[in-house]
């Protein structure tokens, strides 16, 4: 039995260093040391043996037990240590890759424009108004003065929606960001000093320079004294904000029916500053906006007493603004936000 155990022993101590797992580990332990194992056996077998050999095998029989448990465990905590070391090896990250870059997104070339006329005008104390797209044809288009056989008012030009309004008037989609000032004079108000960007509607059809839909921005100031000189004034600071501090302006008389007298602004073009070049198509100059002192009749019909108070409007196209800032050869480009193009900007 001494012999026996020994045996045992040996074979743990052998199989313990063959064992390549957790599993093959406690295998050798059920093996020697289970209900069915062999040293277990040999405890059971105990009984059988004299009352002078049982203390010194029993002893015997106790140490190899310890010897197999200690061994078995020991080689499982070093599985287990070499496993986790492994586990950190793998997941060690190395911090001097270069990182993976992320496309980044940025905004369209018409809200900077547009976001960087508002802060001009907004730096200048111009407050921002908006309106509703449908309008009357009585704000779109009396209130402005714009007298029943005008050519605007063509079925062809604009885009009419069903229904009358209390007056027995009719609706259409606003042709411009006027009616929203119309709305604001006769709110009664005064001084105003204001601008109101937004999408406009007219029956266009699509081509590099027209959109049945597209943007305007339009600013309208009304106070005691206002003269032809502060719109000049006002207008410059604009030019020389969102083109550059050498920018030029020169003032075309022009028509509007709700402007008297009205005018058209040109700016020296920003590209070649004046000697003539593809984005001015070698004028020097470009159009940028229309402009002039409220008629009067327009502030006696929101009951602004002309006699007392005057005022000057402006308006402006956003995409063409956009376009001459981008070189932006065809308005559709902004609508169709083919993103090859946008990335350019
Ligand atoms: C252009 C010209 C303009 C106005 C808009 C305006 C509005 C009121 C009274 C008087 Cl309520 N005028 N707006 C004045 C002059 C020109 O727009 O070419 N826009 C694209």
């Amino acid at each position: 039995m001494r012999e026996e155990l020994e045996q045992i022993k040996r074979e743990a101590a052998e199989g313990i260093r063959a064992a390549g797992g957790v599993k093959e580990l406690e295998e050798l332990r059920v093996a020697l040391l289970g209900k069915k194992g062999r040293l277990t056996g040999i405890l059971k077998g105990m009984g059988r043996l004299s009352a002078e050999e049982r203390p010194a095998l029993g002893q015997l029989a106790n140490e190899a037990r310890d010897f197999i448990e200690g061994g078995i465990s020991a080689a499982k905590a070093e599985l287990s240590r070499k496993a986790t070391l492994a586990r950190l090896a793998a997941e060690t990250i190395d911090v001097t890759l270069p990182g993976k870059a992320r496309a980044r997104g940025h905004y369209h070339p018409m809200t900077t424009a547009m976001e960087e006329l508002k802060r001009i005008f907004l730096g200048m104390r111009y407050e921002i108004a908006e309106g509703p797209d449908i309008e009357t044809e009585y704000y779109n288009f009396d209130a402005l003065n714009i007298p029943s056989d005008h050519p605007a008012r063509d079925e062809q030009d604009t885009f009419y929606v069903e229904g009358k309004d209390a007056d027995g008037g009719g609706f259409a989609l606003r042709t411009a960001t006027s009616p929203v000032q119309a709305r604001t004079m006769e709110r009664g108000r005064l001084p105003i000093r204001m601008i109101c960007p937004g999408q406009v509607f007219r029956a266009d059809e699509v081509d590099a320079t027209h959109s049945p839909v597209f943007h305007q921005m339009e600013g309208l100031v009304v106070d005691k004294g206002v003269t032809f000189g502060d719109l000049k004034g006002a207008l410059m600071v604009f030019a020389r904000e969102f083109l550059g501090e050498d920018t030029r302006a020169r003032f075309r008389p022009h028509y509007f029916p709700f402007t008297e007298p009205s005018a058209e602004m040109d700016v020296s073009c920003f590209k070649c500053g004046g000697a003539g070049c593809n984005v001015c198509k070698g004028e020097g100059w470009i159009e940028v906006l229309g402009c002039g002192m409220v008629h009067p009749r327009v502030l006696e019909m929101r009951g602004i007493d002309p006699a007392v108070y005057s005022g000057f409007a402006f308006g402006m196209g956003l995409e063409r603004i956009a376009m001459l800032r981008g070189a932006i050869s065809d308005m559709r480009l902004l609508f169709e936000n083919d993103v090859n193009f946008l990335n350019q900007f």
